[in-house]
């Protein structure tokens, strides 16, 4: 007699015959809202409140895979409408009756449907999900399990300057983070006295900032300049992605890492931005690339010996748990700070518990899968469908 994956552990490992494997039934695409209290504010756009999208990805053996999808349309076009029609329409369509086990075919179904990057990524995600779940092992462990655990870098929205270093100083205080990622793409005066006032409340701290395209390029060698004299580690996205001769510029000119985010949305766009020479260092973030794509930018990285920082879309508790699994499964990526802290921006969220950021890192979740738990009364409240 055969049992289904998950209720037998003793079958763990021993894969069914394909007529017993799972088969997904749907994938459902819910959008929910929920309040910042620090709402994230950057050079490319603002975000309110977070208008979120959680992804249920459905079997017949009643398991359910679950991650969230942030729509940025100033940055992939999609918005929270596009991305529930994506993922309840073609890419529904595009996984039901698929095994989940069989995640290069889910990926391959899934790249059938072109751009879209938010909902496949969080499509994915939630197929990784549900792979740990059936074969009763944390996502993290799948990937590699390199570490247990990865420090933080916390993302510091835009604000006056000294409202930045407050913001900095009380995560700090409050959770051991020690790395800050400082927005910045505003007139460089006022970027400078931001990261100098988070310099001057954090002396010790390692920063990095991220212009968001913001800066002409004139403004870039002025800001780029004085920052990296002021000893910020990297310059993220700092002019728009269409001068490519200027990011090459910038790229060469500058003695620490121009690093590629919005230039980097895919496998072959950080391939052609390694190519054009134009950065120096590849922002992966598991919200838009999912596991399957951001292992591949991963090791394509490895292979030009290009340093990986492991992003954030400004994640919600679900995007922030999948981050945590993926940068400390790899050696690559567990040795640098990701960053993982935003969603403690959001007034409430989805899940029964949070990851817990203490001493400045993150413990990855043991539970199978993600171990996302969603609170059906917090999603009930805060769902946008009903
Ligand atoms: C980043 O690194 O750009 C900006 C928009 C978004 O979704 O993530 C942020 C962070
Ligand atoms: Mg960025």
């Amino acid at each position: 007699m055969t049992t289904r994956f998950g209720s037998d552990p003793a079958r763990l490992g021993a894969l069914d015959t394909p007529a017993d494997s799972v088969r997904i039934t749907g994938v459902q695409a819910i959008p929910f809202a929920l309040p910042y209290h620090r709402a994230p504010e950057f050079a490319s756009g603002r975000v309110g409140t977070a208008d979120n999208v959680l992804v249920r990805v459905r079997t017949d053996a009643g398991l359910v895979g679950q991650a969230e999808a942030q729509p940025r349309p100033y940055t992939y076009g999609e918005t929270q409408t596009s991305i529930v029609e994506a993922v309840s329409g073609p890419l529904n369509e595009a996984l039901t009756g698929v095994d989940p086990l069989r995640i290069e075919l889910v990926a391959e179904r899934c790249a059938g449907v072109a751009g879209n990057r938010v909902a496949r990524g969080a499509v994915d995600l939630a197929v990784w999900d549900l792979l740990g779940q059936i074969l009763e092992c944390p996502c993290h462990t799948l990937l590699g399990g390199f570490a247990d655990d990865v420090a933080a870098a916390h993302m510091v929205s835009f604000a006056e300057p000294a409202v930045m270093a407050e913001d900095a100083l009380a995560v700090n205080e409050r959770l051991g983070v020690s790395t800050f990622k400082v927005k910045v793409g505003r007139a460089p005066g006022l970027d400078l006295a931001a990261v100098r006032a988070v310099r001057d409340a954090l002396p010790d701290a390692d920063l990095y900032v991220d212009a968001n395209r913001g800066w002409s390029y004139e403004d870039a060698v002025r800001a780029g300049d004085e920052l990296a004299e002021l000893g910020v580690r990297a310059i993220e996205e700092p002019i728009s992605l269409e001068d490519r001769v200027g990011r090459r510029r910038l790229a060469e000119r500058w003695a620490v890492p121009l690093v590629g985010d919005e230039s980097c949305i895919s496998l072959a766009h950080v391939d052609r931005a390694l190519n054009e020479h134009s950065v120096r260092m590849v922002s992966v973030k598991t919200a838009r690339t999912g596991f399957t794509e951001s292992r591949r930018i991963l090791d394509l990285c490895l292979a030009r010996n290009v340093a990986v920082v492991v992003g954030s879309q400004y994640e919600g508790a679900i995007g922030a748990m999948a981050t945590i699994a993926f940068a400390a499964a790899f050696a690559a990526t567990a040795g640098h700070p990701a960053e993982i802290t935003n969603f403690l921006d959001l007034a409430d969220d989805l899940v029964v518990a949070a990851p817990e950021i203490r001493d400045g890192r993150a413990r990855v979740d043991t539970a199978p899968g993600l171990g996302v738990e969603v609170d059906e009364d917090r999603l009930a409240r805060h769902r946008l469908d009903r």
